[in-house]
């Protein structure tokens, strides 16, 4: 039977965790807190000294006892924690004696009793035949009860099948250990939970990509067309002020200025040309950061044509100017002279000398008045066309410009796009593997399990079976030495 038990054992796979125990020669005595523990291991200690006899936190992990004694209060009958607990330090051990502790003060200890033993009996199967007794290990009243204990600790410890009997309970423990993580692996407690996880992070990584890529293409354009629609009015209003402003400047000069003005003008058209560079260049580079792409730098500057002004040179003009001032000129100086010669006779001559000075003086004056307005007027024509064809050229530059900075942003956008979508590749494909991966361990341990369950199924059988043996021959063992006493 041994045999069959420990041949079946080592048919389980080799690589499957093996928690080897240490057996110690000890009785541990265990119990819920305030059961009445370390009561009852104190007189162990004192009525059994040939044993060493300890407690839970004496035990080191992976030590096993060779006996346990389970202590209880009388209070009340054993909580699920309580049975969960004498399942815990009873894994590997199969002397066991249950203790209900304080019988002193308890008079209902006997009930307390039989209904522990109930419980435990509908719990496991293996505690059916296990040895309860009452103590009173510090009693309030009274002298100690400790004996029943005390003889049923020795009978066990003294037992000649405990080591078979442990040890085929560790057996059992460990086999049952082994059934508990291949069922768990196979189900893939979490797995299912990590599966759903991951089918929402990729969904999550696939949408993500696709609202970013939209997102940033829509921007682009938006920021592309404010920043055309910005920029031409910005040109437009630059030359309209600048137009204006030659134009008050114009109205004011004098003959000797007028010379000077197309230099002025010449000027004027350059600092426009600069400030419409300077502003779309600041435009386009806000534009970039905005989107967090480079917009490659703008190195020319609009084209500045300012002809040469329209010549003075006026000869039918002039010679009409001249015909109508010296007209208004003889007039003024005739209507002097009668003026004179009406009202002062002996004037006369002075008069008439005089309104002549007087009519060549105004003659001059409208002549000089006359060509200097028309001066002005042929100058301020000339603005107006400089600048007009300067806001054209100013235009069509911008407009040029902005178009290379959208061509410019395209690309560095289709470029990180591409970079994205390699990113956002790598998380689908790490992903990806990860679900097959989770799926080839959830086939993996399913195999592991239908391999090795029945063999493990098998080994329990034989474990049991081999308990139940040594049971019944105790039993009859027993029986046999009562009859003959
Ligand atoms: N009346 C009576 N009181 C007892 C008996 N045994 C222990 N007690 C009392 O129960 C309380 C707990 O006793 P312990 O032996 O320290 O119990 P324990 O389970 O070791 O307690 P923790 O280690 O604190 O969990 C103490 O106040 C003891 O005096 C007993 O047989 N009769
Ligand atoms: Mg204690």
């Amino acid at each position: 039977m041994t045999d069959r038990v420990e041949l079946l054992v080592s048919q389980i796979d080799a690589a499957l965790p093996t928690p080897a125990i240490v057996r110690r020669d000890v009785a541990l005595v265990a119990g819920p807190w305030l059961a009445g523990t370390s009561s009852v291991a104190t007189a162990l200690r004192e009525r059994l000294p040939e044993h060493t006899v300890v407690e839970a936190e004496e035990l080191a992990a992976g030590h096993a006892p060779a006996a346990v004694v389970f202590v209880v209060s009388a209070t009340a009958p054993l909580t699920e924690s309580d049975c969960a607990l004498l399942d815990s330090v009873a894994a590997d051990t199969d002397a066991v004696i249950g203790v209900v502790a304080k019988i002193d003060v308890h008079r209902t200890w006997r009930d307390v009793l039989d209904a522990d033993r109930v419980l435990l009996a509908r719990r496991a199967p293996r505690y059916r035949d296990m040895r309860w007794v009452g103590t009173a290990a510090a009693p309030d009243l009274g002298a100690p009860v400790i004996d029943d204990l005390v003889t049923a600790l020795r009978e066990l410890l003294t037992d000649e099948t405990r080591d078979r009997r442990n040890r085929l309970r560790a057996i059992e423990n460990r086999l049952l250990g082994v059934h508990r993580r291949l069922e768990l692996d196979a189900v893939g407690t979490g797995r299912d939970a990590r599966l759903a996880a991951l089918r929402a992070e990729r969904a999550a990584a696939v949408h993500r990509y696709r609202v970013d890529k939209s997102q940033r293409s829509i921007a682009l354009r938006a920021q592309i067309a404010q920043a055309r629609l910005a920029l031409t009015y910005f040109a437009r209003n630059r030359c309209a002020s600048v137009r204006t402003e030659l134009q008050e400047d114009l109205a004011g000069l004098s003959r000797r200025d007028l010379a000077r003005f197309p230099d002025e003008v010449r000027r004027r058209a350059e600092e426009v040309a600069d400030d419409v560079a300077a502003g779309v260049t600041r435009h386009l580079a806000d534009v970039g950061e905005e989107l967090g792409l480079v917009v490659e730098p703008v190195h020319s500057r609009p084209a500045v044509e300012v002809g040469a002004a329209p010549s003075r040179a006026r000869g039918a003009e002039t010679r009409l100017m001249l015909l109508l001032g010296g007209g208004f000129g003889f007039g003024a100086a005739l209507t002097l002279s009668r003026v004179f010669a009406d009202l002062a006779p002996q004037w006369a001559v002075g008069g008439a000398l005089g309104g002549a000075v007087i009519g060549v003086v105004l003659t001059v004056w409208v002549v000089g008045v006359r060509g200097l307005l028309h001066d002005r007027a042929v100058l301020d024509r000339w603005v107006v066309q400089v600048v007009g064809r300067q806001c054209t050229a100013v235009e069509e530059w911008v407009g040029a410009r902005v178009l290379a900075a959208e061509a410019s942003l395209g690309g560095a956008a289709a470029e990180r796009d591409a970079a994205d979508h390699a990113r956002t590749e790598d998380t689908i494909a790490r992903i990806d593997r990860e679900i097959r991966e989770h799926a080839t361990a959830g086939a993996r341990a399913a195999a592991a399990r239908d391999r090795h369950v029945p063999v493990i199924e098998s080994a329990l059988a034989a474990v049991r079976e081999e308990l139940g043996a040594i049971d019944t021959a105790k039993q009859a063992n027993s029986r046999a030495s009562e009859s003959f006493l």
